[in-house]
């Protein structure tokens, strides 16, 4: 049997690629910091099979408990995705999330060169690490050019992983992961916080919703096919990087437009920046604009070409954005 360690198990992903392992016959082990536990033991959300057979503790910031981890599990694979993952998060917090997601990663990538383990590693790396993109669409050869705390942490760490796999000979993964969501995202990112308020608004408990910048660009996956793909990297015959991205561009404003037609409310759009509202056939705001959502700085065109991951690993995404925004409306509509 295949021994699995995943940091973050208690997260969105964790829960999706503890699933998924599970049913391909994999032992897993969950790595959770103390505040992890609840949640990764019991999702009341998503109240199914459980998604790991044993967890263990494991605090990124602290060397010696990832150390521990490593030595005491011995994983023939290691998922790495724990992370302080909120980009707006990470201007307030740029020392946690470099100490977290930068340092985090170099602390596992050490333990298992300390414990001589001979096992493979993916790391969860991110569009953010293109920031000011210097070309569109995003491949594995786009230059890095972060333009947040968290996107220079998970430029740091993608480096990191691949210098083991040259200097160390380790065989190690980086997903470039362009955005991903679910009924599992975390209230806090854009998607879940709009498909909660299209339904809320549809059921009359809430008047509007606030949002920042809705010519942001996103290319919106789905969480289940990202987990396929992170999988599929590990069983190929050698270590290596790939974008994982669905290819489609798509605004703040047009997401919301389909969240909210998901709910039966078509909303017309007038007046420019902070002015811009999304409006219903009765004339009520639905959709205002609050500068405290803004960002000291915006990611430009993020937009993914993951021909690499199609060829050579044969993965396609399955879940298009109406079915995405559907599946989480569901999600908000039964809670
Ligand atoms: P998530 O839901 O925020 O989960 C992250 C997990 O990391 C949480 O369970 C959290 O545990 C754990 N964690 C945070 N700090 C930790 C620490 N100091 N020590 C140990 N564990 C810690 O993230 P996700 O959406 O599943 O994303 C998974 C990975 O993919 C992350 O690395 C993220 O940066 C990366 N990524 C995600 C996307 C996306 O669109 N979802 C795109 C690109 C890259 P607690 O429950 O204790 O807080
Ligand atoms: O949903 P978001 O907060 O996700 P963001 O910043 O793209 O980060 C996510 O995806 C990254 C992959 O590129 C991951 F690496 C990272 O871990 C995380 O999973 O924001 C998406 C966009 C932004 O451009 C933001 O400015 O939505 C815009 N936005 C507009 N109004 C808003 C809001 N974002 C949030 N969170 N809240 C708003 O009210």
């Amino acid at each position: 049997m295949i021994r699995a360690l995943i940091t973050g198990i208690a997260g969105q992903d964790g829960w999706y690629l503890g699933s998924l392992l599970r049913s391909k016959g994999y032992n897993v082990v969950g790595m959770v910091r103390e505040r992890g536990v609840a949640l990764a033991s019991k999702r009341p959300d998503f109240p199914e099979q459980p998604h790991f057979d044993r967890l263990c503790y494991g605090e990124l910031a602290d060397a010696g408990s990832v150390r521990n981890a490593i030595g005491k599990v011995r994983p023939d694979e290691i998922y790495h995705l724990g992370a302080q993952s909120s980009v707006v998060a990470s201007f307030s917090a740029p020392e946690e999330t470099a100490d977290i997601n930068a340092m985090g990663t170099l602390r596992l990538l050490e333990a298992i060169r300390h414990h001589r383990l001979d096992c493979k590693f993916f790391n969860a790396s991110s569009s953010e690490i293109f920031g000011k993109v210097q070309e569109v669409p995003q491949t594995e050869t786009t230059p890095f050019c972060p333009r947040s705390p968290y996107g220079v942490s998970k430029t740091f760490a993608l480096q990191m992983t691949r210098m083991y796999r040259e200097i160390h000979g380790l065989f190690a993964c980086n997903g470039i992961l362009f955005n991903h969501e679910s009924p599992l995202r975390p209230d806090s990112f854009v998607t879940k916080k709009i498909t909660n308020a299209a339904v809320a608004i549809a059921e009359g408990t809430q008047q509007t919703v606030y949002l920042g910048n809705l010519n942001a660009v996103r290319d919106w996956g789905y969480a289940g096919d990202y987990v396929q793909v992170m999988w599929r990297m590990m069983q190929h015959d050698r270590g290596d990087d790939y974008v994982i991205a669905t290819g489609r561009m798509t605004t703040v404003r047009e997401f919301a437009a389909a969240a909210f037609n998901a709910v039966g409310i078509s909303l017309d759009w007038s007046g420019q920046g902070v002015e811009e509202q999304g409006i219903d056939a009765n004339g009520i705001v639905r959709v205002a604009v609050s500068p405290e959502f803004f960002r000291p700085a915006e990611v430009d065109a993020t937009v993914g070409d993951a021909s690499k991951a199609h060829t050579v690993l044969g993965w396609q995404p399955t879940v298009d954005l109406d079915q995405l925004v559907q599946m989480m409306v569901a999600e908000a509509l039964r809670a």
